[in-house]
């Protein structure tokens, strides 16, 4: 096991058994004049963190460690879309609407792909999700189990919607969880620190936290 340095005390990573996800680092959500901007969002918060999550990606790489890649986004049709979904978006620019970047949120359309800095390789794997967390109607949960992979390293925006909610998900599913707390974001300051803050309570009530260099650090001093 490799002992790493976190909040609220140390996490112990397998590191035959660990992959890295990373959630939704998708252009739409994180560039300037996709449709997060144009909700008003100030994206260089989520920008800012796109050379942290590259290097954690060249971590994992390096080591050969498994890597999932997440996108949020829906069929053409919007089958996949519930109406409570849609409906509850911002009504100036829905799901499904013509946006800056293509449709806003449709596999295909350049605004649900992932920032071209952080392309998945191949090999890596992808998977689109029509909910905020990853395992809901995907097949992550089968892919891990295929992996053997008990321990989860999370990356991605923002932190408190689909970071959250797939951190959630996986506690209940029994993985192990670290939040990298400099390669995720979301577009309000105060909303990332209580999410870290929720993630860490009561003793890892949902998993740990720690900076990249406190990973890359510990794992550099592996055996
Ligand atoms: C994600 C969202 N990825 N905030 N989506 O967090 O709608």
């Amino acid at each position: 096991m490799i002992t790493v340095p976190a909040a609220p005390f140390a996490y112990e990573l397998d590191p035959a058994r660990t992959a890295l996800v990373v959630i939704d680092m998708q252009r739409d959500f994180v560039e300037p004049g996709g449709f997060g901007e144009s909700l008003g969002n100030d994206v260089t918060r989520l920008q800012a963190i796109v050379p942290t999550v590259a290097d954690l990606l060249g971590l994992f790489r390096a080591k050969g460690w498994p890597i999932v890649h997440t996108r949020e986004n829906h069929a053409a049709d919007l089958s996949d879309c519930p109406p409570a979904k849609r409906d509850r978006g911002e009504p100036s620019l829905r799901i499904g609407d013509p946006g800056p970047m293509g449709r806003v949120l449709i596999r295909g359309e350049p605004g649900a792909e992932i920032v071209p800095e952080l392309a998945p390789l191949p090999g890596e794997h992808v998977i689109d999700k029509p909910g905020k967390g990853a395992f809901y109607a995907t097949p992550l949960g089968d892919l891990l189990k295929e992996l053997g992979v008990t321990h989860l390293v999370f990356a991605g925006v923002t932190t408190e919607v689909c970071v959250q909610t797939t951190m959630r998900e996986a506690n209940d599913r029994g993985y192990v969880n670290l939040l990298i707390e400099d390669a995720t974001e979301s577009y309000f300051a105060a909303f990332k620190e209580a999410t870290l803050a929720m993630i860490r309570a009561q003793g890892a009530i949902v998993g740990w936290s720690t900076p990249f260099a406190a990973l890359a650090d510990a794992v550099s001093k592996e055996a």
